[in-house]
């Protein structure tokens, strides 16, 4: 999936966001990620392959590009469906940024949730809902996880230099997981055994 479109001119624009939908307008690149895409992600496989049968959207993201150099912004929406996998909630791949002097601010518009971030493999999580902004400093890889039973929006601001490092997420992971224990999320060590 291309993180990437074509580059809006860099000229005064205003963008709409329908806070309902989380859909950015305009928007010049939109992605879906589905369970399929982030495979091996989530801790319970027994889970995810009964999952996989329906495939289910995990999230979308919407985002109005600009060129990628220094001092310009991306701006964009993600909008992150309810749901578990096992007890894992849904969640995103997560990322650090290529650039890791990079930082980020996470704007709440619908739903609830927590921004698990990770440095030096130590995870600590910000919660995200309407009215709040969770702000990710340089240095920190960064995920999303909706807790609630509705869609989980958020508007994101960051550097257009700042790249995306998904590899790195891919190969080891976040060092915990939020679960679900009996109603709560819950935070755990990434290889606690499943409940
Ligand atoms: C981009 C920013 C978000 C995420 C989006 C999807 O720097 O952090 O827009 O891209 O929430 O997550 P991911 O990990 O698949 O990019
Ligand atoms: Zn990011």
């Amino acid at each position: 999936v291309s993180r990437h479109g074509s580059p809006a001119t860099g000229t005064p624009a205003r963008l709409d966001v329908n806070e309902a939908t989380g859909r950015l307008t305009p928007a010049t690149t939109t992605f879906a990620r589905r369970l399929a895409d982030m495979r091996g992600m989530y801790r319970d496989g027994e889970a995810e392959a009964r999952l996989l049968a329906d495939d289910p959207l995990i999230y979308e993201v919407f985002q109005y590009d600009v060129p990628e150099r220094t001092g310009e912004l991306f701006v964009c929406t993600t909008v992150l469906q309810p749901g578990r996998v096992g007890d894992e909630y849904f969640m995103t791949k997560g990322h650090f940024h290529s650039r890791r002097d990079c930082a980020e601010t996470y704007i709440g518009l619908q739903g609830a949730g927590e921004v698990m971030m990770m440095r030096d493999e130590r995870c600590e999580t910000v919660a995200l809902a309407p009215g709040t902004v969770a702000y990710v400093p340089p240095h920190y890889a960064h995920r999303t996880i909706n807790t609630g039973s509705s869609p989980l929006v958020f508007l994101a601001v960051y550097p257009a230099q700042a790249g995306h490092d998904y590899a790195s997420i891919e190969q080891t992971g976040f060092a915990a997981r939020l679960v679900d224990r009996n109603g709560t999320p819950t935070l755990v060590d990434r290889l606690a055994p499943l409940s």
